[in-house]
């Protein structure tokens, strides 16, 4: 089984001067993390679930989360009248060690020329300007759509990256920590995240 390790902590953000010591550039507030692991084991703020719009549960990610959080969170969820495809919405994170949790439904891949790459910007998008809207200081993701959803892994990872900077771009967070549930996909990111340093 795949522990959680940070195996990556690259810097996030627009192209500027390191700091020296903090790891972080002049300027910026927070970093992209990438780990391997279960995303319901984290320790953040706010963990990201990939739902579907009747955010009622499911599989994959999503029946984890719904598993570890406990069925207080399947009774909130009720209360919440779905979301769009590109939207997201915010619980407690009940059980978990998250305080919150962010539920977006991502799009499902039809091929690529049915608005499929704008629809998962927009989920990413929505996720972080709920995460700011509560004040989480670190947010958590999966690789939203990828699984059952089959959007490719690579071309997901891109979007993903592009929006979490935009976000730490825009101050407020510390960490958003990508967390893939195998090797190859974590591989993917740090792939990506060191062919567009910064
Ligand atoms: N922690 C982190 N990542 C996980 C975990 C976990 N515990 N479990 C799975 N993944 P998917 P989607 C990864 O299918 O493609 C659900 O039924 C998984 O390996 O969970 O957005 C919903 O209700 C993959 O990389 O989500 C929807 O109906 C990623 O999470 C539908 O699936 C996303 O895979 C959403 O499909």
């Amino acid at each position: 089984m795949l522990r959680s390790a940070v195996r990556d902590a690259a810097p996030a953000g627009g192209r500027r001067r390191w700091r020296e010591g903090t790891g972080k550039r002049a300027g910026m507030t927070g970093r992209i993390t990438v780990v391997e692991g279960d995303i319901t084991e984290q320790d953040v703020d706010a963990i990201v679930n990939a739902a579907n719009p009747s955010l009622l549960g499911g599989g994959g990610v999503d029946g984890a989360i719904h598993r570890a959080a406990g069925p207080e969170l399947l009774a909130e969820c009720r209360t919440l009248g779905g979301a769009a495809t590109g939207e997201a919405k915010v619980t407690r994170g009940y059980r978990l060690r998250a305080r919150y949790v962010i539920h977006t439904p991502g799009p499902v891949w039809r091929g690529g020329r049915a608005g499929e790459p704008e629809l998962l910007a927009r989920s990413y998008a929505s996720c972080f300007a709920r995460a700011r809207e509560i004040g989480a200081r670190s947010v958590a993701l999966p690789a939203i759509s990828t699984g059952a959803y089959r959007f490719p892994i690579e071309a997901a990872t891109v979007i993903a990256v592009r929006e979490a900077r935009r976000a730490l771009d825009a101050g407020g967070l510390e960490e958003v920590r990508f967390v893939c549930f195998t090797r190859r996909d974590a591989d993917v990111y740090r792939r990506v995240l060191a062919a567009a340093p910064g």
